[in-house]
């Protein structure tokens, strides 16, 4: 059998790796941090040990037994909870969709020195913990609180400041959000590298905000100022603007990889004939409402699966006869909110938020004539 990817690399389909300059730094940080594994796009809850994972700094090996969560600062009476304290608080469980706003900035050129995510760092697990709004509301901050600083037990140091990974949100955030302190995903106690014993879920927003190894929430009069919250995670165009901070999830769609991969260039091959694609498609903002699939900029409808749930994504999948040739696969997500996935990137200093819709390449062709 030849080479089915010739054609598009113009070369074998291992190309010298010299073509491919990726420095110390970011390989140290990709093995660090896991992508789910595309072909998991099929399932509509990702199992546990598939969920991408995002740790800036080590992770902190906190002991159950021994775990508190402290209420500092603005509250009546400031306290500290054990974990079986929390547990005995009313329970929810959800599946959240939670993305890294890094995804997809690997496709950024030259790209910015951080995490080169391509488009894996999405998941979707069912969280089980207690709404926090209401056991705020019981420790009575005072009125004049304006946020609410959630401070994990990791620490490191980023532009030369050392701090605890730590983010804030607002009173009427913590509410509207539906946000709640998580220590099981998926029927599990929490895994070490996903934040256990304690989590922050903040359901919508992309994946900064939900911080892991939550050891301390502080009441506060002004807003929280730790580097993560105030310098960054933030859409900027040069270093000196202030910024918008990230927020909601933006609307977005990916596909499970058609056909059977190249080991070492990923390229995909496929035989021809009928074949069902699959993807998922979510935004933090509106429900999802419609998802196009393109093929050679081509595009039809594609069919919404049944919703799992309020902040998860939707399954969604299309019939497809595909024909000899190399073909360009693409998928677009709109929301309910009319916000739909630009057709290319539309790119911030740090290459968060990218949304632009994915194209897959696939070589599709009988076995003996590729
Ligand atoms: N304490 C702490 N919380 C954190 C982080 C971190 O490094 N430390 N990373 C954040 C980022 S950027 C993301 S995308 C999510 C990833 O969660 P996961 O590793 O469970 O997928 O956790 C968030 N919470
Ligand atoms: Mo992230």
């Amino acid at each position: 059998m030849s080479d089915p990817f010739r054609f598009s690399a113009g070369h074998d389909s291992r190309p010298p790796a010299e073509d491919c300059v990726y420095c110390e730094s970011e390989v140290r940080l990709a093995n660090l941090n896991p992508g789910l594994p595309p072909e998991m796009l099929a399932l509509d809850i990702t199992p546990l040990g598939a969920h991408y994972r995002l740790s800036h700094f080590d992770v902190p090996l906190l002991d159950a037994a021994g775990y508190r969560l402290s209420f500092e600062g603005e509250f009546e009476t400031p306290l500290s909870m054990a974990l079986d304290e929390i547990q005995a608080e009313p329970r929810v469980t959800m599946p959240v969709t939670m993305e890294c706003a890094g995804n997809g900035r690997a496709e950024m050129s030259p790209r910015p020195r951080s995490m080169p995510w391509m488009h894996e760092a999405v998941g979707t697990m069912e969280w089980t913990g207690t709404p926090l709004a209401p056991l705020i509301a019981r420790l009575r901050p005072a009125n004049r609180v304006r946020d609410f600083a959630f401070e994990g037990a990791d620490r490191g140091f980023d532009r030369g400041v050392l701090h605890a990974f730590g983010r804030s949100l607002t009173p009427d955030e913590v509410e509207g959000l539906g946000v709640i302190l998580a220590y099981e995903a998926n029927g599990q106690p929490l895994l070490l590298q996903h934040g256990a014993p304690l989590r922050l879920i903040v359901p919508g927003w992309y994946g900064m905000a939900s911080v892991k190894w939550l050891v301390r929430i502080t009441a506060l009069t002004s807003r929280y100022q730790g580097l993560q919250q105030a310098q960054n995670y933030h859409f900027r165009q040069s270093e000196e603007e202030p910024g918008e901070p990230v927020t909601a999830i933006r609307v977005k769609s990916l596909m499970v990889p058609p056909g059977v991969p190249d080991w070492y260039t990923r390229s995909r091959w496929m035989e021809p004939g009928p074949v069902r694609i699959r993807g998922r498609a979510w935004s933090g903002d509106a429900p999802v409402e419609r998802v196009e699939f393109g093929v050679d900029d081509d595009w039809t409808l594609a069919t919404l699966d049944k919703a799992i749930g309020p902040h998860a994504w939707r399954g969604w999948h299309v019939d497809w006869e595909a024909v000899p040739g190399h073909h360009i696969l693409a998928c677009r997500a709109t929301d309910s909110a009319g916000q739909r996935q630009p057709i290319t990137p539309v790119w911030n200093l740090s290459g968060f938020a990218n949304n632009a819709v994915q194209r897959i390449e696939v070589a599709v062709g009988e076995e003996e004539n590729v």
